[in-house]
């Protein structure tokens, strides 16, 4: 069996540790198609957030806390960036990070493009499945705000790390998508998919970018194998992070009912074949979409583990 997974950062990978290990179990192939709209280049680095959180948590070197970057961090780049008073210094590189940014945008320099610089790096982490960005070609997602009463378009990052989506916002814009390829792998990946999973990724700047690809859209659209989603917002309220104030901005209710209509039926021109939401959120009906209410929480290997049965066997019954 093969399964394709859809996936931002550590929502995403958290969920990739459990299809992991059930593919191991059950002797299934994994590809992860990850978001690169969080992708931006600072100090002169091309840093790739949500390939990077899925590479070192499945390499068992995430931050469980910060929820981002390396554990055992250390920060004397960013102490001594600070001191020469270079912007931005609202953004924060640590030190091994930052190594896996150097030799990414040595590559990068030298014409490789992002998916064969993500196979090298994977070389090191053994993440166990195959790593793929949505895209060799620049995708970056930028946010339609009010600063300083001026209307302007910045980048996620700055939206999020400076601002703490604390800013008026109007919407997410996802630059280059329209002319983005597929990155190489990206659809013989899909094509061959027996099962495509949307992890509980935000759905707004981690999954939504990836589908701006137009190629990437109609390659789920059009296949044969059953989308299944697993709904990130649990009782109202995603679990970590800044989903709300994503899906408020485009003004979709935040609940797994929100999400799941607004990826909408695959067979009324949606994504989903399947919807798995939380046991609390048991009762969301969706037209044209089977859903199942399990426990999503993902608070260990095991739980998650069982999350991924459930959405691979709501597949079976949502064809
Ligand atoms: P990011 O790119 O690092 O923001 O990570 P993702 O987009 O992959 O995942 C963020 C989403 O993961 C958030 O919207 C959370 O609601 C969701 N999430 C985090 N932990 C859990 C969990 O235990 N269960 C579920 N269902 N969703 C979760
Ligand atoms: N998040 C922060 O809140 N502050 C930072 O300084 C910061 C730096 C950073 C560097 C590399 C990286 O891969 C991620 C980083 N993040 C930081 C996390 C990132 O802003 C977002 O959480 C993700 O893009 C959302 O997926
Ligand atoms: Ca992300």
């Amino acid at each position: 069996m093969r399964i394709v997974v859809l996936t931002g950062g550590i929502g995403g990978a958290r969920f990739l540790v459990g299809v992991r290990e059930h593919a191991r179990a059950i002797g299934a192939e994994v590809t992860a198609v990850v978001n690169v709209g969080d992708d931006v280049r600072m100090h002169g680095l091309q840093i790739c957030p949500d390939l990077d959180s899925v590479m070192y948590t499945l390499g068992g070197a995430a931050d469980p806390e910060r929820g981002w970057g390396r554990v055992g961090e250390s920060w004397v780049v960013k102490e001594e960036l600070a001191k020469y008073a270079v912007e931005p210094s609202w953004f924060g590189l640590g030190d091994k990070d930052t190594a896996t940014h150097l030799v990414r945008t040595t590559m990068l320099n030298a014409g490789y493009p992002l998916s064969a610089v993500t196979a090298a790096l994977c070389e090191r982490w053994q993440p166990g499945i195959g790593m793929l960005p949505a895209t060799d070609d620049r995708l970056e997602t930028h946010v339609v705000v009010d600063v300083d009463g001026e209307r302007k378009a910045i980048h996620f990052q700055e939206w999020w790390v400076r601002y703490r989506g604390e800013v008026p916002t109007h919407r997410f814009v996802f630059r280059g998508a329209e002319n983005a390829k597929p990155a190489a792998g990206v659809l013989d990946a899909l094509g061959q998919a027996d099962v495509i999973l949307l992890a509980p990724s935000n759905p707004v700047v981690s999954i939504a970018p990836i589908l701006a690809v137009p190629a990437i859209r109609e390659a789920l659209a059009s296949g044969s194998a059953p989308v299944v989603g697993v709904s990130p917002i649990i009782g109202g309220a995603p679990v970590r992070g800044m989903a709300d104030k994503c899906l408020a901005t485009l003004e979709v209710e935040v609940s797994a009912a929100g999400v799941g209509r607004m990826y909408g039926p695959r067979a009324d021109g949606g994504l989903l074949d399947g919807w798995l939401v939380d046991s609390s959120d048991a009762g969301v009906e969706i037209s044209g979409v089977t859903t199942r209410a399990v426990p999503l929480w993902m608070k260990d290997e095991a739980l998650t583990v069982r999350m991924v049965a459930d959405a691979l066997d709501l597949a079976k019954v949502a064809r």
